[in-house]
């Protein structure tokens, strides 16, 4: 089975497990969760299935327009029933790394409004430590203007690097949908504890968001190389 072939596997698995008529849905954003945006499509248009969508970013927001799904936000419907996103790594206690994609704030944001955050992923994100198999770091948010007194400060703190995440088809950092910048924290020690992790950063001022995902994640659907899909719980 291919790596698409997967991902899809586990999308189409989760919005058919999770997705009922009436529902709020979360949509996250990155590369599988076109799949359950493909899925619940199908879904609408042959059970007559009636959900609202709050969108994580502006790819998730243009993938629901172009696939004809009713928009909605956090202001009209705050409390989402559940939310589908993908993750770069889930680990053995289902912790996420996510924010390779860049949209970290609005994927916890919502994450955090809905009563169940499902993962969904291809097997090379399965993993029983966070650092095992992604090696792009852990992506922090911070605000512009503090982004190298936080670099010099977490650096004298924790081994590895924090690189500030260049743009590619843009002069320049990466800004995000809120303005901020990303470092990405390279060569971690995959044994620290997380929860204690994720809490000092939080209060670290300029750090705006991480995107370690701590205990956040009820389940996970994983595309098997065999076509099977695994789920975590
Ligand atoms: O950036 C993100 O948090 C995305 O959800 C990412 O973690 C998963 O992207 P992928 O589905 O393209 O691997």
């Amino acid at each position: 089975t291919s790596l698409e072939a997967a991902k899809r596997l586990a999308a189409y698995q989760a919005v058919n497990q999770h997705i009922k008529s009436g529902y709020i849905v979360g949509i996250g954003s990155g590369s599988t969760v076109i799949y359950a945006v493909e899925r619940l499509a199908q879904r609408v248009a042959t059970e007559k299935v009636v959900v609202s969508c709050v969108p994580t970013s502006f790819q998730a927001r243009q993938l629901l327009v172009q696939n004809q799904l009713t928009l909605t936000d956090l202001d009209v419907t705050p409390n989402l029933d559940v939310c589908i996103d993908g993750a770069d790594e889930v680990d053995s206690n289902l912790d996420l790394i996510k924010g390779g994609g860049g949209c970290l704030l609005q994927e916890k944001i919502v994450a955090s409004c809905a009563r169940k955050l499902i993962i969904i992923a291809d097997y090379t994100k399965n993993s029983s430590q966070l650092g095992e198999q992604y090696k792009k770091g852990i992506p922090i948010e911070v605000a512009p203007m503090a982004y190298f007194p936080i670099k010099t400060r977490l650096e004298a703190k924790y081994q590895g690097q924090f690189m500030l995440r260049m743009a590619v088809n843009k002069a320049g950092p990466v800004v995000t949908h809120n303005g901020n910048f990303i470092l990405d924290w390279t060569n971690f020690d995959q044994t620290l504890e997380w929860k204690n992790v994720n809490q000092e950063l939080a209060l670290i001022p300029g750090v705006v968001e991480t995107g370690l995902f701590i205990q956040m994640a009820q389940e996970a659907y994983f595309g098997m190389p065999n076509g099977s899909v695994k789920v975590q719980k």
